[in-house]
């Protein structure tokens, strides 16, 4: 899988081309990418873009920028047009929101596979995407992500297991008919897979309740090198 934590990655070029030599890909016209994210421990918006930035084995920078401080909007807004991490900047272009910057990124490094190539793979792709983007509110509020405790959720109210429940059900649709290449939802890493990221961390450190098959894809996805990375900065 074309997950790197290594120094050699790639840059992106306008036409997407592959620069030869292997060891980057250099921009021309676009300049640097630049992903401003929140304080790695609490931001899982921020983490879905770093994740496919790593699996699209670019070079960028990064700016990262404590949340719930009192600076942190001022911080923010120097950046951000919609007061909100993560944003990446390509040169003078700015991109927010974590799902169109996955977009963006797959569209900057094509060669990288962040979607699925067959048609209906990856419609399902976005729509497991979209659905996490905009759903799962219990799972949000009453399991905020925090990378660095383990605090077991005893008591969990029927609302939050029924979006568990989704979850559970979705990624196992996805492995059944799309994941035979791989450990994850589409085979090889996708963004599908960087959008529900935040919810293994969830999962993972709240120990919720998840048949054996989605603790095999949760154990996957926290065992990525660009996870471990992402979590070894930000529980140091
Ligand atoms: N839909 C947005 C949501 C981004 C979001 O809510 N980010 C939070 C941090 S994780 C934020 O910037 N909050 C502003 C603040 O803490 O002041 C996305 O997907 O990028």
């Amino acid at each position: 899988m074309p997950q790197s934590d290594g120094g050699a990655g790639r840059q992106s070029n306008e036409s997407g081309a592959s620069a030869p030599g292997g060891a980057g890909r250099q921009s021309n016209k676009s300049g640097a990418l630049t992903l401003v994210i929140g304080t790695r421990r609490y931001s899982s918006w921020s983490l879905r873009p770093y994740l496919a930035l790593k699996a699209a084995n670019a070079i960028f920078d990064e700016v990262e920028i404590a949340l719930r401080q009192p600076t942190t909007g001022a911080a923010i807004a120097a950046h951000s047009p919609s007061g909100k991490v993560p944003v990446l900047r390509h040169g003078m272009h700015v991109v927010w929101d974590s799902l169109a910057i996955c977009e963006y990124v797959a569209e900057l490094f094509p060669e990288a596979g962040l979607w699925p190539q067959e048609s209906r793979a990856r419609s399902v792709a976005r729509s497991v995407s979209a659905e996490m983007h905009a759903g799962f509110p219990t799972l949000r509020s009453a399991c905020s992500m925090d990378m660095c405790v383990t605090t077991p959720l005893d008591d969990i109210p029927q609302a939050l297991a029924a979006e568990i429940a989704r979850i559970d059900a979705l990624w196992a649709d996805c492995r059944a008919r799309f994941g035979q290449g791989g450990p994850f939802l589409f085979g090889a890493f996708t963004i599908a897979d960087a959008m529900y990221a935040p919810v293994v961390s969830r999962i993972t450190t709240y120990r919720l309740p998840i048949s054996k098959a989605g603790r095999d894809y949760c154990d996957a996805v926290w065992a990525l090198p660009a996870m471990i990375a992402w979590r070894d900065t930000a529980c140091a």
